[in-house]
């Protein structure tokens, strides 16, 4: 396998074409292998083949179309035989249960799909993020039963967890560092070697399974329980009446402190969920984790409270969301903080409009989407969630108006600091 690698003579089979798997593949066609980019939405494969993506990401049309004119890149919906399958499915967790737990059965159906085309001296990587021992106890057991092959016998299995950024993810994929959990050696290095031929500045760090899988659980984490502790902050600042963001730019002048930024919750598909797959399964150790899921997921129900507040419960006032999107610059809406106000809102009576320049729709979940100069306009009360760059331009607009800046980019209620509103 080394040497097909090093020759670009291997064909690669990538399980899912969203957010990770279509950069990944496109990535990989254009550092010269063969990529058969598998998807089993339909919709999505005609739109890749009629040349266009369906993702909004900085210059990934561009790429892709490099990646598809090369014939190296050929989006389909029927899988084959291939020497690797890189899974990149979506992990959520189930929504419905009282314990938040992964909901798997995405990994589940992609290795049932797999498996039918696994044969000897395959190699199966996930990229998805997914509570420790599912690589091998769940997607390595799934191709054994269908197989009747033996992991490390006869095929391999790998974690390489994606950790890019949204918004920068094709940089990412080629300069940020990859965690690599194997099966055996072997299959450790041979995922290394195919690795390092789309990295830059990146480099390959390998482990087992288990601590890779747990690395990228601990990663998110991390910035979660960080961003708890600046959103608690912000609530008891609020209740003493001083600025959150001048209390935190001072703290951080320390040379061991670095607190990040308050906001309207902690929103994506990573985040707000992959946390919670570490709880599942230490429901009595991981308190802290918990806990700090718990303060993000309370942040946007605390703004609203504050809303209501400031608007005297007055059902008639018309209130303008800036920013749906789960953070600035970005088309997504997954776990979004700031929608959730604006639905929140919107369900207690009140008339919400919102603007969120990365989405074309005019209605977004019920949400009329207007341009920013309507929206400042025609609300009585606006509530600034993103700092999206169109917002910042335009922030001169909204100097007489009476804005709620929940991110401390321009307002007097809480920053002392920017442009004086009135
Ligand atoms: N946020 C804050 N305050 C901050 C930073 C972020 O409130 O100081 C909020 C954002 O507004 C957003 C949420 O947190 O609602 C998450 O945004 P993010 O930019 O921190 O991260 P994601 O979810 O877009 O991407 C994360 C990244 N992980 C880390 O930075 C550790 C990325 O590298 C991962 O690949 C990605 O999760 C993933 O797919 O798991």
């Amino acid at each position: 396998m080394k040497e097909k690698i090093q020759n670009r003579d291997l064909k690669i089979t990538i399980v899912g074409m969203g957010y990770i798997g279509l950069p990944t593949a496109i990535t990989f066609a254009n550092a010269g292998f063969k990529v058969y980019g598998f998807d089993v939405n339909e919709n999505v494969i005609n739109t890749l083949k009629n040349g266009k993506i369906h993702i909004v990401e900085p210059d990934l049309q561009e790429v892709y179309e490099k990646a598809l004119n090369s014939g190296n890149l050929i989006p389909t919906n029927k899988l084959d035989k291939s020497d690797v399958f890189i899974i990149c499915v979506p992990t959520p967790f189930k929504k419905n249960e009282k314990e938040k737990i992964a909901d798997l059965s995405y990994v589940e159906s992609a290795s049932e799909m797999v498996s039918k085309y696994v044969e000897k001296g395959n190699l199966v990587i996930l990229e998805s993020t997914v509570p420790p021992k599912t690589t091998e106890e769940i997607m390595g057991k799934i191709i054994e039963k269908n197989t009747n092959l033996k992991i490390n016998a006869d095929f391999y299995v790998a974690h390489c967890p994606e950790r890019v950024l949204p918004g920068k993810i094709l940089y990412e994929l080629e300069n940020n560092d990859r965690i690599i959990g194997a099966s055996n050696k072997y299959a450790e290095e041979i995922t290394k070697e195919l690795y390092e031929t789309i990295l830059k500045n990146g480099k390959v760090y390998t482990t087992d399974t288990i601590t890779a899988e747990m690395c990228k659980l601990v990663e998110n984490t991390y910035r979660d329980i960080n961003i708890a502790f600046a959103n608690e902050l912000s609530i008891i600042s609020d209740k003493l009446g001083i600025n959150v963001f001048e209390l935190i730019e001072l703290a951080n002048k320390h040379p061991r402190v670095n607190i990040l930024k308050p906001g309207a919750g902690v929103g994506g598909h990573c985040l707000a969920v992959d946390p919670w797959f570490i709880v599942e399964k230490f429901q009595k150790e991981a308190n802290l984790i918990r806990t700090s899921r718990e303060i993000n997921d309370y942040k946007p129900h605390y703004i609203v409270e504050k809303i209501e507040k400031e608007v005297e419960y007055n059902k008639n006032k018309i209130i303008g969301i800036l920013g749906l999107a789960y953070k600035p610059n970005i088309d997504d809406l997954r776990e979004s903080p700031s929608l959730e106000i604006a639905l929140s809102l919107k369900k207690k009576g009140y008339t919400v409009y919102g603007c969120e320049p990365y989405l074309k729709e005019k209605n977004i979940k019920g949400i009329e989407n207007m341009s920013f100069e309507e929206i400042v306009e025609r609300s009585e009360y606006l509530v600034l969630t993103l700092a999206h760059n169109q917002f910042l331009e335009k922030s001169d607009l909204l100097k007489y108006k009476n804005v709620f800046d929940v991110i401390g980019i321009i307002n007097e209620k809480y920053n002392k600091i920017g442009v004086e509103v009135k």
